[in-house]
């Protein structure tokens, strides 16, 4: 599950969630700016930081976007999240200043032997075992074919990613299920199905993936939850409406 601060990481914790999605695109929003590495990468290491003293007992899989640089940035990431006790990161194959996979117009993607590259990287520069490095593909995304995006996903196995990250911004799932249909590596996959969302989780448990990210949505909700209280204070220039909507002040302490 998505979190994107310290107190969305506690809550995120506080539900049972098993992991934490520090979601770029949520981090972003939350900081005021695009999901266009507007953010700078000790902005967003600052911040999954908060996230993991605020939610010290569950595993924080950071949303690293391209690697921010080449495959020497990569490495200086994985020390520094390997440092803060961050459990994962996942690299997404397009060119750095990445674009969020939902807006409109082109998306440019890396050159994929250059972005194994950063996969080995990762994986040679961890020092902890347990460490994970997930291989994000977008290449559905830039509309390429199935065959483009395994060979791809391939490269990637190879170069020693731990999971497969396979994204899609249609409105059904076909085809990350294609994909996983077609993925025969001993290899995880991950899925993103903020645009399918309505497709039934069994659908994706019985095609093999092993996990799926709901990656934006305590962000969202806090969007709607401010507006909505921002404009009834502001139209009743009062707070006695609000109390019962809002957490209490207990609440905030605990
Ligand atoms: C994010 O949460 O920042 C992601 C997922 O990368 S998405 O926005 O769906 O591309
Ligand atoms: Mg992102």
């Amino acid at each position: 599950m998505e979190a994107h601060n310290g107190l969305s990481a506690r809550i995120v914790e506080d539900t049972g969630f098993g992991g934490i999605w520090a979601s770029g695109l949520s981090i972003s929003a939350a900081l005021g700016v695009r999901d266009c590495n507007e953010a700078s990468w000790t902005q967003i290491l600052e911040v999954v930081e908060f996230m993991r003293d605020a939610a010290p007992n569950t595993p924080i899989l950071l949303d690293g976007d391209t690697g921010f640089g080449n495959f020497n940035n990569v490495r200086r990431l994985v020390a520094k999240l390997e440092q803060r006790q961050i459990s994962a990161v996942c690299l997404e194959d397009k060119v750095f200043p990445k674009r969020n996979s939902f807006i409109k117009g082109n998306q440019q993607l890396a050159d994929p032997v250059e972005f194994a590259g950063k996969i080995r990287a990762a994986k040679d520069s961890q020092s902890n075992p347990d460490f994970s490095v997930i291989a994000r593909l977008e290449g559905f995304i830039a509309n390429q074919s199935l065959d483009q995006v395994l060979a791809r996903a391939d490269a990637y196995y190879e170069a020693g990613a731990d999971a497969l990250l396979i994204h899609s911004k249609q409105s059904h799932p076909n085809e990350v299920l294609d994909f996983a249909r077609n993925w025969d590596r001993p290899c995880p996959l991950v899925i993103v199905p903020t645009t399918y969302g309505d497709t039934p989780s069994e659908v994706f448990a019985d095609a093999g993936i092993s996990l799926v990210i709901w990656a934006n949505h305590s962000m969202r909700a806090s969007i709607t939850a401010m507006q909505a209280t921002c404009q009834m204070i502001h139209k009743q220039q009062s707070i006695r409406a609000i109390e019962e909507r809002v957490a209490p002040l207990s609440e905030v302490f605990r």
